[in-house]
């Protein structure tokens, strides 16, 4: 049997209805019970960046031998108790990377540009009042990035393109690149425009957007998060946001999803997306592919698609 975490995606929820015996955990109404009387027949859980497999769900299923993600973070893993009880994990990376810088430079124009809000103006029929005001130039602006893995370096390169300066933060200087390495989050902020988190979300990178970063940001500068909501201090965001000691925010991830401060609805400054960065019909059939790939693959004995652990 296969336990689903939380609704993902409909074709994905059919083909492992076709080839297992499905549990949607979501749709049960008494899951410690449903866990005592079907625990001996689960044997892989799939889950996403809203639910996956902690400490208390692992313990609980004796025969669970793989947790298959349909996501490329594993926030929501307990990866060293997966280790610790050989559970294999696996999840979704390099399919949706296109998606995801895409959607950060589309944030970074929507924020700067004010695409929103320019629409709005038109649909409230306010063009026949008067010109838009004007905006703030993308092309050329400084885009500093917080973690340089496959997302951040593909939203490097997309920034390139549009002739933008390129600093980074990561835990080491990468050696083959030649974007300028800063080793502190405050520096990279204080010496760029428009800061992107991309890193995977860990007890160190949480809250990695802190009042001091977002201060070296300043009230020019723009937050593009794309990574995890817990990589920012949400209410140090709100406050600057409301008291305008921060430019601008581009937000697609939140503290506590499916929530959005409301503090922000009245703020043009701001765009605010549900989550979205990997929400293409061909990116998620691809992801549901290779959690459907990596079950297959290790029910079969064969070696793993995209393994983690
Ligand atoms: C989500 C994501 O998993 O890949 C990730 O880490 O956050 C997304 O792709 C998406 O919500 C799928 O349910």
């Amino acid at each position: 049997g296969v336990l689903m975490m939380c609704p993902m995606n409909s074709y994905l929820e059919q083909e492992l209805d076709k080839r297992f015996k499905l549990f949607r955990y979501w749709n049960i109404p008494q899951t410690q019970q449903f866990l005592k009387e079907n625990s001996n027949s689960i044997r892989a859980v799939v889950g996403n960046s809203m639910a996956g497999a902690d400490a208390q769900l692992i313990e609980s299923l004796p025969k669970l031998e793989i947790v298959s993600s349909f996501s490329v973070g594993l926030d929501k893993i307990d990866l060293n108790k997966c280790k610790e009880k050989g559970i294999r994990v696996t999840n979704t990376p390099d399919v949706l990377t296109e998606d995801v810088a895409d959607l950060a430079i589309g944030l970074m124009l929507a924020v700067l540009r004010r695409l929103c809000e320019c629409d709005r103006y038109v649909r409230k029929g306010l063009w026949k009042t008067g010109d838009f005001k004007l905006t703030t130039k993308f092309t050329g602006k400084s885009v500093g990035i917080i973690g340089l893995g496959r997302i951040g370096t593909a939203i490097a390169k997309r920034a390139e393109a549009f002739d933008c300066p390129i600093s980074y933060y990561s835990r080491s200087e990468k050696a083959d690149t030649n974007y300028k390495y800063y080793p502190s989050v405050i520096d990279l902020a204080s010496n760029c425009q428009i800061l992107v988190v991309t890193c995977s979300l860990t007890p160190e990178t949480r809250h990695i957007i802190n009042r001091e970063v977002i201060d070296a940001l300043g009230p020019k500068g723009v937050l593009i998060n794309i990574g995890r909501g817990p990589h920012v201090d949400e209410a140090e965001l709100v406050s600057a946001l409301v008291e305008g000691r921060l430019g601008g925010a581009g937000l697609d991830v939140f503290e506590n999803e499916p929530e959005a401060p409301e503090e922000l609805f009245g703020l043009d400054n701001v765009v605010l997306l549900p989550h979205v960065g990997s929400g293409t019909i061909e990116t998620r059939t691809a992801m549901a592919d290779l959690v459907l790939g990596n079950l297959e693959a290790h029910f079969l004995n064969k070696p793993l698609l995209t393994p983690v652990v």
